[in-house]
């Protein structure tokens, strides 16, 4: 059987050039639901005989009232030639991510499978196609909950959602999306090609120091880049190592009011001809945390944004191009300059349109829901999974200039949560849980050690889960979930817990979620849960706690728009409802506050 390429490292993103090309195969697919999970043994693989349309990419549970609940599996179908030209290529399939287990046959052969949304991952599939033939491609996609996939489901023990009692059972916050989420392409690539290459930028005496490492598949080579912005070309030395360097004076550095991105084209040559060549749009910039303050380029930066969720409706959590850029307008027209992809991976495209509108984004791994009230084996599958995630997410993302930190889980439950919860109390973490965590925070250090590292805390995270990270992140929600009505009492309680941690920590903090959920069109002149007075007033608090203390270094307002979660007492209509926008992206009346607050 053929396997994944590499085991987390993908390729670089498929580009078509004078050695590289690629076709999509996004359209309308057949679809059929296989909630008996009798396809594989009745050979639904060779090709499905009856079926209903599905659109690639979606998620399955939006467009089919039938499926809106719908995890199991399901099988899609496709078919497609491949040209003359690509006789003599190598040929690959790429799926920018299926959710969650995927398996792919080509003309009934099984070609290989993958576990894990969100992320990308390819298949060699020069040898299974045929010539004067269609070829037909079949993908069987399962999205079971399971305590033993990440993130996890079907949770009994340690954390939240056994009291939510939600279905699907989710150990986290928002509904688990099923299909063929992002885009399919088909590639190929010269037998001798880049396959990987690694940018870091510096700035020394106003030069920007652009640092190129590229790797090949090739023994005997040479390599050189030529890095442009339209106005000016700068080129490196020819180099027959793997690394190139190219000073550029006067730099017009990324930024946040100025996002400035060159283009930087790499070339590979073997006995003085070029063999292969890649381009991607960088920026000079620099991240770095010193003391209890983030700095951008040497400036002291202040985080104002959203943690996002990316879905909406009809497309559910796929990949939806106009939804991404009217969400990027959104965070343009309130003056936000950031966000955090909670929590998963955001498609590529979301990340590109981040380097060019110059958002700072926190970028994190599906870890969400992890918890550690369970058998050591089981702890170490869910590890495995989050060091592939980090891994791969690392790999895609590493050259785009937004991405300014790595946050490698969202709201690990430490044991005992609810008792900590409680009483507040943040006493020390047992072993297993805090070398979990360290490894993660480790592995992102290695593969880069260029960002800083993060992760999201809940209330009552140990202090012991935050002595590696680089930046603080914590999730608050004192005044909502904790002393609702009473704003005085929650900002009184947040300062006393954050002077706390600094005093501990003297690291910089940034509130990465607070928020109370909002029903739009519910008022009220009294204070009441739910109206959208209540929400102003709460992000306003928040707002003027943050202003005067030096060490919350940014604010993420919980969430930018409405999302669809899992059905629960919790949650009416089975939205989270704390969003500044409506799930159709309508202002609240905080969205115009905090509009006029952030661009002040
Ligand atoms: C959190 C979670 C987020 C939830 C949010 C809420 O702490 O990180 O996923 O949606 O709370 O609204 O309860």
């Amino acid at each position: 059987m053929n396997r994944l390429i590499n085991n987390g490292e993908i390729m670089l993103k498929p580009q078509q050039n004078n050695y590289r090309d690629k076709i999509s195969l996004d359209g309308i697919w057949k679809f059929k639901v296989d909630t008996e999970d009798i396809g594989i043994q009745n050979n639904w693989q060779l090709g499905l005989s009856s079926f209903k349309q599905i659109a690639v990419p979606s998620s399955w549970n939006e467009i089919d009232p039938e499926l809106s609940d719908y995890i199991g599996v399901g099988w899609y179908q496709s078919e497609f030639y491949v040209s003359r030209l690509w006789d003599e290529k190598n040929i690959y399939i790429r799926f920018a991510s299926v959710t969650y287990h995927c398996t792919l046959w080509i003309n009934g052969q099984l070609v290989g499978t993958h576990d894990g949304g969100h992320l990308p991952f390819e298949f060699k599939i020069s040898e299974f196609l045929q010539k004067d033939y269609s070829n037909k491609i079949v993908v069987r996609v399962e999205n079971e909950l399971s305590p033993l996939r990440v993130p996890p489901g079907n949770v009994d023990t340690g954390s939240l959602s056994i009291f939510m009692n939600n279905l699907p059972r989710t150990n986290y916050d928002f509904f688990p999306y099923a299909g063929i989420d992002r885009t399919v392409t088909l590639f190929t690539l010269p037998s001798e090609h880049i396959s990987d290459i690694t940018v870091n930028t510096n700035i020394k005496n106003n030069v920007g120091l652009v640092d190129v490492i590229v790797n090949t598949n090739v023994d005997d080579y040479s390599i050189y880049a030529v890095l442009d912005d339209g106005d000016k070309t700068f080129k490196s030395e020819l180099s027959n190592d793997n690394s190139l360097l190219i000073s550029v004076d006067n730099p017009n550095l990324w930024s946040v009011k100025d996002p400035h991105l060159y283009n930087l084209k790499i070339f590979l040559e073997n006995k003085n001809s070029i063999i292969d060549t890649y381009e991607l749009k960088i920026g000079i910039r620099t991240i770095e945390v010193k003391g209890d303050q983030i700095y951008l380029n040497d400036e002291k930066i202040e985080f104002k944004g959203f943690g996002r969720h990316e879905e909406s409706p009809i497309t559910g959590r796929a990949q939806n191009l106009p939804q991404s850029i009217m969400d990027h307008n959104l965070l343009k027209w309130i003056g936000a300059n950031s966000y955090r992809t909670a929590h998963y991976p955001y498609s590529e495209e979301d990340i590109e349109l981040a380097d060019a509108n110059g958002f700072l984004v926190i970028n994190e791994i599906p870890a969400v829901g992890l918890f550690f009230d369970d058998i050591k084996e089981n702890i170490d599958i869910r590890l495995e999974l989050c060091r592939k995630q980090i891994n791969t997410l690392i790999n895609r993302d590493k050259n785009h200039p937004s991405v300014v930190m790595w946050s490698v889980a969202n709201e690990p439950f430490p044991l005992d949560l609810l008792n900590r919860m409680k009483d507040g109390k943040n006493g020390p973490a047992d072993e297993i849980s805090t070398n979990f965590l360290n490894t993660l925070i480790e592995d992102a250090k290695t593969i880069d050690n260029s960002r800083p590292v993060t992760l999201a805390a809940i209330h009552g995270t140990p202090l012991d889960w935050l002595e590696n990270v680089d930046v603080i992140l914590l999730n608050r929600y004192y005044g909502w979930y904790f002393d609702q009505l009473d704003l005085d009492g929650a900002i009184e309680k947040l300062s006393n817990e954050l002077s706390e941690i600094h005093d501990k920590t003297k690291k910089p903090i940034i509130i990465s979620e607070f928020g109370a959920d909002t029903i739009p069109g519910f008022h009220s002149v009294s204070d009441e849960l739910y109206t959208e007075e209540y929400q102003l007033e709460y992000w306003k608090r928040y707002l003027e706690y943050a202003k005067k203390t030096d060490y919350v270094v940014g604010l993420h307002a919980w969430v930018l728009a409405d999302f669809r979660t899992t059905h629960s007492t919790m949650r009416i209509g089975g939205l989270n409802h704390k969003g500044a926008f409506t799930r159709d992206r309508k202002p609240k009346m905080s969205a115009h506050y905090l509009r006029s607050e952030w661009n002040n």
